[in-house]
């Protein structure tokens, strides 16, 4: 961990130690709430999407008794119509670098990075979040966030302007930029300064009606890539789209049809199952949206500005399921892109169910039971002792003995197969590159249909590649990110070793 990181962590443990600062989870949770207000009023078709997610949402915990009650169990049921997460896109290394020392203020850490180059999509991007269990219940809200690759516009003309319009913006209101300094030197924020923070704060995501650029920019921008001029061409990084969490996920799928409520094409992620895996995301699409371009010398000047439309903002919806090991995930890597070749053309509204059929039949090869998951070393899981087991106290302490000592998969399986310990799955908090890519293309290009090719093609990529634009990301952020495994790694291993020590009180209380 490098020394921004831990200063980082040292703040929000100050934070949370110091009872005279407002805690950053409750920042956080405030300000995914005055996020969610701005944006249903901005955006109110996504308020509709909200209400469709709230119905199936209840008619899941009707009809569904076992997911109430383990919902209720965990907590969940009070935080089930609570965005999960939203996305911006940011233009220059000096903003990302500034938005992470903004939602280090909420307890949100970059977490995992993600090179959408490859894809056809000229960003890389990380996602900001809370990253211990109890922070992640209290409020998992997350922002997925792009910097745009100015590097990769071949134009050198063009990719001037654009440095030179990006130059020109301030994303961070004075106020909000006082405040993080203020968090960084006093570690943390009293309750009257973090609510502050979190109006501040805001400013940096409304959208702004009247572009700093002219259409003729926005046009040249747009033709190079429609994400070019959703970030070049705007005063801030507008958020582009919240997330509310869905019990079923195919069921508001169907609904949005039938409300006119405009579905992508597909749902993203991997098929429907009885254990749900990773992260299925689906979305309606962006709306055609009327802006002002600046136009000081134009002939069809309405008050200096002229008027177009841009095509950014949407709703969309996440399922989460359990996370996988980079074993598990190497396998779900592997079918998705069987399933992909098999159906020979990227996934749209006429093949749909077609490539769900083939989704289906080729995640047969990846078990659905947690045991077998667990077993395969394939996902995550906490560990729970069960003292009301049948097991005697001695052959518990022979079994816990053998799996402490001798790191016996075996002796595990066996306490888990007896009931002694209960598995339960770990949640996959990230992204998807590959849906993350669908998400972002089936939202750029309204006008041209799902399929258009950006003028970056697509392209491979070796690992070096992979590696250097890792570094110059980090190098913009002005720190690393966070591995993800090792993140949950760490979670599966904290998990086992509580689940010994309260096995082996139980054990001396019960053998002596
Ligand atoms: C972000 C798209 C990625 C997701 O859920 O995968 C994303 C964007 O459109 O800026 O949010
Ligand atoms: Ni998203």
């Amino acid at each position: 961990m490098n020394s921004a990181m831990n200063s980082a962590m040292n703040n929000a443990m100050n934070n949370a130690m110091n009872n005279e600062f407002m805690s950053s989870n409750d920042i956080r949770h405030e300000f995914s709430v005055a996020m969610s207000a701005m944006y249903q009023k901005e955006v109110p078709l996504y308020g509709d999407l909200i209400d469709l997610v709230t119905e199936v949402n209840s008619e899941v915990l009707d009809s569904q008794p076992d997911i109430k009650a383990q919902l209720e169990h965990t907590g969940d049921i009070d935080r089930l119509s609570m965005e999960r997460h939203g996305a911006i896109r940011l233009g220059t290394a000096d903003e990302l670098s500034m938005i992470r020392r903004l939602f280090a203020v909420m307890g949100m850490y970059p977490v995992g990075y993600y090179d959408l180059v490859p894809a056809g999509v000229p960003v890389h991007s990380t996602a900001f979040r809370a990253i211990d269990s109890s922070s992640l219940n209290k409020s998992p809200f997350r922002v997925f966030t792009s910097l745009l690759r100015l590097d990769l516009i071949g134009n050198k003309a063009l990719k001037q302007e654009a440095t030179a319009a990006l130059a020109n913006r301030h994303i961070f209101t004075d106020k909000a930029i006082n405040l993080i300094e203020h968090f960084e030197t006093q570690g943390g924020l009293t309750t009257a300064e973090g609510k502050n923070f979190v109006l501040e704060a805001l400013e940096t995501f409304r959208w702004h009606d009247k572009t700093p650029i002219s259409k003729e920019l926005y046009g040249r921008l747009s033709s190079q890539h429609g994400f070019i001029a959703d970030v070049v061409g705007f005063r801030g990084p507008h958020i582009n789209h919240l997330t509310p969490r869905t019990l079923d996920i195919d069921a508001v799928q169907q609904g949005m049809q039938t409300r006119g409520i405009p579905p992508k094409a597909i749902i993203e992620g991997p098929p429907r199952r009885a254990c749900p895996i990773l992260l299925r995301q689906t979305s309606f699409k962006a709306l055609k949206e009327a802006v002002n371009f600046e136009n000081k010398a134009g002939s069809s000047e309405i008050n200096g500005f002229e008027q177009g439309h841009h095509t950014a903002r949407f709703g969309e919806i996440e399922q989460r399921g359990v996370a996988l090991t980079s074993k598990g995930r190497a396998l779900y890597d592997k079918l998705l892109s069987d399933a992909r070749s098999q159906l020979n053309a990227s996934p749209n509204e006429d093949n749909a169910a077609e490539y769900y059929q083939i989704l289906e039949k080729t995640f047969e090869a990846f078990p659905d039971d947690y045991q077998s998951l667990h077993e395969a070393e394939l996902a995550y899981f906490y560990y729970e002792f069960i003292d009301n087991s049948n097991a005697s106290p001695k052959a518990i302490d022979l079994a816990v003995t053998d799996a402490k000592l001798n790191d016996s998969k075996q002796a595990l399986t066996n306490l888990i197969s007896q009931g002694v310990i209960r598995i339960e799955p770990i949640v996959y908090e990230d992204f998807l590159p590959v849906s993350a890519a669908g998400i972002f293309q089936s939202n750029l290009y309204q006008d041209k249909g799902d399929d258009s090719e950006s003028s970056l093609g697509s392209s491979s990529q070796d690992n070096s590649e992979r590696n250097s634009s890792q570094q110059a990301f980090e190098q913009a952020l002005g720190t690393s990110v966070y591995d993800e495994l090792t993140l949950y790694e760490n979670m599966q291993s904290q998990s086992l070793n509580s689940c010994f020590f309260a096995m082996k009180k139980y054990i001396d209380s019960k053998l002596i």
